[in-house]
């Protein structure tokens, strides 16, 4: 399963950091345009978004979400990736809509976890729900593992509900949530001894300290890379990340380093089978 390049994911806001506390979060549809084409211009092929309103606050209104895609659509040539999950407060019917907007791929949790003091809630129903939908619209899902359990929840979804559009099953684990997996190597190699044979490819992020650790597992590994200010807001010991392309030109370099640089946009597309929606 190693690939010869490195896809490259960038998950530049999330749902959880304010934008009173840290200016540099990509929170309008300027600032993320912005973030896209510079993250790709340093290596990245994919992007996870979570809108904000005009607020700032995480949001899944259609209209925003149509509208993010079309800019990053637009600007880029990156593969577009929409959070189907949101903020922990959003409630389950809201956060399937999210595919109403046509994203490329769409993230899906394979189960509940801790999450920090919340709960994110992906109960069983929920989730075949959303892989259905997402099959039936021709959307890619993303599996996102925050637990070793959500590895054996992905057996059991692909069992009843098959393969997903384009056939490729490309998987993200998420270690070091607090409550969660933890972010250490052993985890994640815990967890590559588990995945389905289906599984075509695989990345992971560390959520905060544990970035730079998860990533030169991942390498290691034969993995692909998450990064972004969704997962770390520090890029080294005393340095805030001052934008999401510092994130991304690191992992480019690490990667390149390793032997397996970025993929292309082209190539990320190839690997996943995501379905042309491009508008340039
Ligand atoms: N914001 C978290 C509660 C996803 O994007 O699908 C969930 C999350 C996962 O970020
Ligand atoms: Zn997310």
């Amino acid at each position: 399963m190693t690939s010869v390049g490195t896809l490259i994911t960038v998950a530049p806001t999330g749902a959880e950091t304010a934008k009173v506390d840290v200016p540099a979060l990509p929170t309008t549809p300027e600032e993320l345009v912005e973030t896209a084409v510079a993250c790709e211009a340093a290596g990245a092929a994919l992007i996870h978004i979570h809108v904000r309103d005009a607020d700032h606050q995480p949001t899944l209104d259609p209209i925003l979400l149509s509208e993010a895609v079309a800019g990053i659509r637009e600007a880029t040539d990156l593969v577009v990736q929409l959070s189907t999950g949101g903020a922990v407060t959003d409630p389950l019917d809201k956060r399937l809509t999210v595919l109403d907007a046509e994203p490329d791929s769409c993230s899906l949790t394979c189960g509940t976890t801790n999450f920090g003091d919340g709960i994110f809630l992906n109960p069983w129903g929920f989730m075949v729900d959303l892989y259905r939908q997402a099959q039936e619209l021709e959307i890619v899902p993303e599996f996102e593992l925050f637990e070793l359990g959500h590895v054996h929840a992905l057996r059991r979804l692909i069992d009843e509900c098959g393969l997903p559009y384009g056939g490729q099953v490309h998987v993200d684990f998420v270690l070091g949530v607090p409550g969660a997996m933890p972010g250490t190597p052993a985890t994640l190699l815990a967890g590559l001894t588990m995945l389905p044979p289906e599984v075509t490819s695989w990345s992971a992020t560390g959520i905060g300290r544990t970035h730079l650790p998860i990533a030169a597992t991942a390498l290691a590994a034969g993995g692909h890379l998450r990064v972004g200010m969704e997962d770390n807001l520090v890029y080294a010991k005393g340095q805030p990340v001052a934008h999401n392309s510092e994130l991304v030109s690191r992992a480019a370099q690490l990667a390149t380093l390793m032997q397996r640089p970025p993929l292309s946009t082209t190539e990320a597309r190839a690997l996943l089978a995501v379905k042309d929606r491009r508008l340039r």
